[in-house]
């Protein structure tokens, strides 16, 4: 029965010392000292035994049962170390490796030139306001003193729907929207409104662009107050240009003016590109919303988007623009 014992140690120890895993010396602790394992097995055959020896084969099972015991702990303990060395290996976070590059977006130039014009206003003084880009004839061009089938419409190629209702053509109509939901002192920025004509597309012009209107009405507005205004729009943005006031006509103001800067795109002669329109608000579009023209005077001005983008950045074709290349884009 020692010899049994001995056997039993010798195989069970091996078989721990081989072990790989937590669930191997778990069934190798039920194999081996479990209540039907191999030592309750031999010592099943203690009651053959002679009385004296009974206390030696006892004491001797007792070693063996701790012997395999400890053997087990240290084969877990040493597995679980193991454990946790790999997983520390498997997780290690190396803070010298070099970071991961994440590109970052930016505002498109348009809306950069938007909102550089927007908070020049707000900071006038001047709020926001917008206009829906469906709109009525009313609002586009009744109520801004276009006379019904007046040739001046012609200078805006219309967009029509089928309801009879178009595609706005300027920001202008937001001007009447405004005044007639507001009382006189007014002082409003439209910041870069999208407008449809229905231009052919070419290095300055698209059939789909973007102004901003402004429109300050209150009893004392002048002409004056209009140009130090622009100018000092245009130099605020682009810095100090060659840049001419040409009169103009607009049905809604009245007198009307355009403002030109010179342009010299990279190996083309240089010309006057026209960037906006503008004018003492007509007398008959205040009476239109209610105000009293006798009391309130204000200017207008219409501001191309694309034209002043183009200017800021020397950029020669509109086209470019529209465009979705990242190559381009990440330029500004
Ligand atoms: C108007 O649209 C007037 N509503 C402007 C205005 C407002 C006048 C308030 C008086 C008072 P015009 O059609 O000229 O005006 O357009 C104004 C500006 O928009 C132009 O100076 C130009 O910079 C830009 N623009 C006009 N047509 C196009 C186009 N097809 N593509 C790109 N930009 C354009």
């Amino acid at each position: 029965m020692q010899a049994q014992l001995t056997h039993l140690q010798t195989q069970a120890l091996t078989a721990i010392n081989a072990s790989d895993s937590l669930e191997q010396i778990e069934q190798l602790r039920v194999r081996y000292l479990g209540k039907k394992g191999e030592l309750s097995a031999v010592l099943g055959g203690m009651g053959k035994l002679a009385a004296a020896e009974r206390p030696l084969v006892g004491a001797m099972a007792n070693t063996v049962k701790e012997q395999i015991e400890s053997a087990l702990q240290q084969q877990r303990t040493h597995l679980e170390t193991q454990a946790i060395q790999a997983q520390l290996a498997r997780e290690a976070v190396d803070v010298t490796m070099p970071g991961r590059f994440v590109p970052q977006g930016h505002r498109h130039p348009m809306q950069q030139t938007i909102d550089r014009v927007t908070d020049f206003f707000i900071g006038l003084g001047f709020s926001q306001a917008d206009g829906p880009h469906v709109e009525t004839d009313y609002y586009n061009f009744e109520a801004l003193n276009f006379p019904p089938d007046h040739p001046a419409q012609d200078m805006h190629d219309t967009l029509y729907l089928a309801d009879k209702r178009l595609l706005r053509t300027h920001t202008s109509s937001v001007q009447i929207r405004y005044m007639e939901t507001h009382d006189p002192p007014v002082r409003i920025v439209v910041p870069g409104g999208r407008v449809y004509r229905k231009d052919a597309l070419d290095a300055t012009h698209s059939p789909n662009f973007h102004q901003i209107e402004i429109l300050a009405v209150d009893d004392r507005i002048t002409l004056a107050d209009l140009k130090g205004i622009l100018v000092l729009t245009i130099e605020e943005l682009l810095g100090k240009r060659p840049m001419r006031f040409r009169p103009s006509y607009f049905p809604f103001t009245e007198p009307s003016v355009e403002v030109d800067i010179w342009w010299e795109a990279p190996g083309k002669p240089g010309r006057w590109m026209e960037v906006l329109g503008a004018g003492m608000v007509h007398p008959n579009v205040l009476k239109h919303v209610g105000y009293d023209p006798e009391q309130v005077q204000g200017f207008a001005a219409g501001l191309g988007v694309e034209r002043l983008t183009m200017l800021l950045y020397g950029i020669d074709d509109i086209r470019l623009l529209y465009t979705s290349e990242k190559r381009f884009l990440a330029q500004f």
